[in-house]
């Protein structure tokens, strides 16, 4: 890889890109194509986005952290609408947030100065996919790095058939406390709590955090900025393409279930997700495509 900031490296099972740039440091898992570290100068080189401490890299496991990609279907497949649900032939056996973050990517495009960092990532169709999902299609993952993150995932539909999905960007990000951490900007929205047999209810005020909290917001706008204050840190999250947003922590009995997580993790982190999910699902025509995509910029950091 003969590039400025970019240089190929391996960690246990998995190749990574990683970047050393003068504004920012990452690493960029090829499986997946999850980002798993964004350190911008402008965070003292410090990870804007939480990764297990206990992250395992091994093939076709998701690492737990980062930005994992959701698709072609969100959550548990059960969870979604009929039109995602019928395109699966072995419901079974579909894993959960799709197949997308546990396949290998291929480096698709790099363009480097001294201002940003683009990579481009793709995931295409082929005999391994259509066992799972039975759909002609390519995926890009378009990566733009400087002080801020940027981070848009394309869906090509390349076959003849029209094909629905769900998806998120599944963003972990780190506080020092989940207990002083507020989501601004979702007041008076709608959200389906998926810990209270999915009923549809209304955010009051800023969202805050006493326990397992696992969420799908609504928005008008097809874009909407959400912020996260932390105890350190104030963080915006402004969304294009998406009409929904998932907002978890797993708290103290979750976090006992889950793979690449110790018992006390859930303090000092949570997931705001950038997604199309239940009726924001979309359906993509032969030929056409669909772009989401996030961008994370620090507000203020003390
Ligand atoms: O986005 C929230 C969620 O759907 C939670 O219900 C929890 O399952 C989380 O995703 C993590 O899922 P994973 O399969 O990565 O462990």
């Amino acid at each position: 890889m003969n590039h400025a900031f970019c240089k190929l490296i391996q960690m246990d099972e998995l190749p990574a890109i990683k970047i050393e740039h003068p504004r920012f440091n990452a690493i960029l898992l090829l499986q997946g194509a999850q980002l798993i570290e964004f350190r911008p100068q402008q965070n003292q080189f410090e990870n804007v986005l939480w990764l297990s401490p206990s992250a395992q890299y091994k093939l076709g496991s998701p690492i737990r952290g980062g930005i994992p990609i959701c698709w072609p279907w969100f959550g548990n497949l059960d969870k979604n609408p009929d039109s995602i649900q019928d395109q699966v032939d072995n419901k079974t056996s579909a894993s959960a947030h799709g197949f997308a973050r546990s396949m290998p990517w291929q480096i698709k495009h790099i363009q480097e100065d001294c201002h940003f960092v683009e990579v481009t990532l793709s995931l295409s169709s082929d005999s391994t996919t259509k066992e799972l999902w039975p759909f002609e299609f390519e995926l890009e993952a378009k990566f733009v790095l400087s002080n801020t993150l940027k981070f848009a995932l394309v869906t090509s539909n390349t076959g003849s058939l029209p094909f629905s999905i769900s998806q998120a960007l599944h963003t972990y990000l780190p506080t020092q406390d989940i207990k002083h951490s507020f989501i601004h900007s979702a007041q008076n929205s709608t959200y389906i709590d998926a810990l209270d047999s999915w009923k549809e209810k209304q955010q009051v005020g800023k969202v805050s955090f006493s326990g397992e909290t696992d969420r799908l917001y609504f928005f008008e706008d097809k874009e909407y900025s959400l912020r996260l204050e932390t105890p350190t840190q104030s963080l915006l999250i402004n969304n294009k393409n998406s009409q929904s947003a998932v907002i978890w922590n797993p708290w103290v009995e979750k976090s006992k279930r889950l793979s690449q997580f110790s018992p006390l993790d859930f303090q000092k982190m949570l997931c705001i997700e950038t997604a199309n999910v239940l009726s924001d699902a979309k359906k993509i025509n032969a030929g056409e495509q669909i772009e989401i995509s996030v961008e994370l910029a620090i507000h203020s950091s003390q």
